[in-house]
């Protein structure tokens, strides 16, 4: 059959639920997973057509993220680990929101419009959470790909941050941009052998716990514990076989606790726990026996967002969140700079966005005195604008954030690593080393749970740190977020650093005059890109301060 009626065939396998509207937003499609099957199926064609277009291996992730477990999602990941590009965000709207009948026909437009080319032939990489539909939407994925003919892998289960780096290692294999080696056991190596250079002998003050919200992050993080073992001697043989003066890199003896590991039964995942349970509720996992001072911290159910805390014995639960984990690294990477030798030169800046702490922002421009830029909402708003840094360090307050290096900045650290004449003391050339093991450390792809986790250790180990300690480094402004269901949130438009409402004017002059009540009062209303609701941020100098102005604003947009 000809391939046009091999996709028609094959879409009426998946038929489209009849008035539904889909929208690919910031975390690709997500809803009830019953819901997705033709949405799945239909993402199958888009990635073909986008391999097709880039001349490159797509990534597809079947994930929900932090949803409940009824739920599913799809998103796609383009060549170099990055989320999809804006604007074939469209082109999937459009495909999955085609008639049944139609899928040939808008299919064969978005070929004609990208001009993708006939002559090349795809292949897509998948992988998928613990979810129990996820393997029914793989089907659905693999029907779309046989019908377009393009070769495909299947990697099962992965974090959505594995998968990010898959598909970026597939592309750049054989070539000066190579990121790993092309399989899960590559990611464990890369970051084990990375983690015990980074750590140079440093050990973590205590134990870590770790909540796997009952996902995939569970089982992984048990695999790259146990590749960890045998990592520090291939690092010592490497150094063996590489260097003149060889270097022999102890056990960085990380121990861990895993909890809610629960993979089997599909009702707990992220249910009392995760990193979205213990932000949004602002404390530990009821099922969590740390004791005080423990160093705590919470996967979300793809493990592509981390938080930490802890529980002070005078204050209680402490939250270090996504703004804490940024300005740890921000001030750790900036000494380590300084110490290697670099200077202004190299540029250093967080990125982050209205949900940031005031406190946090105040701190990174203030005492660490680098510059803040505060983007949109969204993951690849941020991961855009952190690449104009040589050093980018993105989060947002939830968890979801890494640091990416720019291939001047990693040519440069590698180079004055290399060149013995400049160093000029053990301190600097540990400094570098130091350095140069956190850029493979760290996930320059997306926000990754694993290896977030892993940049924490290394800096507090360095500073042997407890959490409190780096609870320490700046007091939180008092701050609360509200979900406000409203009767249309499309009414509701933010500008451009969504901190302000455009509409409706009379919202925002009532939310103004609110905000101007209380000291340190900072309020902002936004409709949600990623739910049916309104979310309200406010802050101030006190907790019965925030929440009353929170409580006011959300008055305000009812
Ligand atoms: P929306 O629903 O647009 O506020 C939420 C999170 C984002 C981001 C996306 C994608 C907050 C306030 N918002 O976006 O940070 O993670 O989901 O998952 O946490
Ligand atoms: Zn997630």
């Amino acid at each position: 059959a000809s391939k046009d009626a091999q996709i028609l065939a094959a879409a009426k396998k998946h038929p489209k639920p009849v008035d539904r509207v889909f929208q690919y937003g910031t975390a690709g499609f997500r809803m009830k997973a019953d819901l997705l099957d033709s949405v799945v199926f239909r993402v199958g064609l888009l990635a073909e057509l986008r391999s097709r277009k880039l001349k490159n291996t797509i990534g597809v992730m079947i994930t929900a993220s932090h949803n409940p477990p009824a739920d599913n999602g799809v998103k796609l990941v383009d060549p170099m680990g990055e989320m999809l590009e804006e604007a074939w965000e469209a082109h999937a709207t459009k495909l999955a929101n085609a008639r049944d009948e139609d899928v040939v026909k808008v299919y064969r437009e978005i070929e004609a419009k990208e001009n993708v080319s006939q002559s090349t032939k795809a292949n897509v990489i998948y992988g998928r959470d613990t979810r129990p539909s996820g393997p029914k939407l793989v089907a659905a994925l693999v029907d779309a790909l046989e019908a377009v003919g393009s070769t495909s892998t299947d990697y099962k289960l992965l974090t959505t941050p594995q998968l990010h780096y898959l598909t970026r290692c597939t592309n750049t294999i054989g070539t000066p941009l190579e990121y790993g080696d092309v399989s899960e056991r590559g990611y464990y190596e890369k970051l084990a052998k990375a983690f015990i250079k980074a750590m140079d002998g440093k050990k973590p003050v205590g134990g870590l716990t770790v909540d796997c919200a009952n996902g995939v992050g569970a089982p992984k993080l048990a695999e790259f514990l146990a590749v960890m073992q045998s990592a520090v001697t291939l690092v010592n043989e490497e150094e063996k076989q590489a260097k003149d003066e060889p270097k022999t890199y102890a056990s960085p003896e990380l121990q861990v606790k895993i909890i809610n590991d629960d993979i089997i039964n599909a009702a707990v995942l992220n249910h009392d726990c995760g990193a979205d349970f213990v932000k949004t509720k602002q404390r530990a996992p009821p099922s969590s026996t740390a004791g005080n001072n423990d160093r705590c911290c919470s996967y979300d159910g793809d493990a592509d967002r981390i938080v930490y805390y802890f529980n002070d014995p005078e204050q209680g639960f402490r939250l270090l969140d996504g703004d804490r984990i940024a300005t740890l690294a921000a001030s750790f990477i900036g000494d380590l700079a300084r110490e290697a030798g670099f200077g202004k030169e190299l540029k250093i800046g967080v990125v982050q966005t209205a949900y940031a702490n005031g406190a946090s922002t105040k701190y990174v421009e203030k005492t660490l005195g680098l510059p803040v830029v505060c983007t949109k909402t969204g993951v690849k708003h941020l991961h855009h604008a952190a690449t104009k840094f040589d050093v980018g360090v993105y989060f947002e307050a939830n968890g979801h954030g890494t640091v990416v290096f720019s291939q001047q900045a990693l040519d440069t650290f590698k180079k004055a690593l290399a060149d013995k004449e400049s160093l000029k003391s053990p301190a600097q050339k540990s400094a570098l080393t130091t350095l140069v093991g956190l850029t493979e450390v760290i996930n320059q792809t997306v926000g990754d749970a694993l290896s977030d986790m892993l940049l924490v250790e290394i800096i507090l180990a360095h500073k042997r740190w407890t959490p409190k300690e780096w609870d320490l480094t700046y007091t939180d402004l008092p701050n609360r977020l509200v979900r406000v269901e409203v009767a249309n949130r499309g009414i509701f438009v933010a500008d451009a650093t969504e901190r302000r409402l455009i509409e409706p004017q009379e919202a925002q002059t009532q939310i103004d005059a609110l905000v101007s009540k209380y000291s340190e009062g900072r309020s902002f209303a936004r409709a949600s890109g990623t739910e049916d609701a309104v979310r309200v941020y406010a802050e101030a100098s006190t907790r019965s301060e925030a929440d009353d102005l929170a409580a006011k604003v959300a008055a305000v947009v009812k």
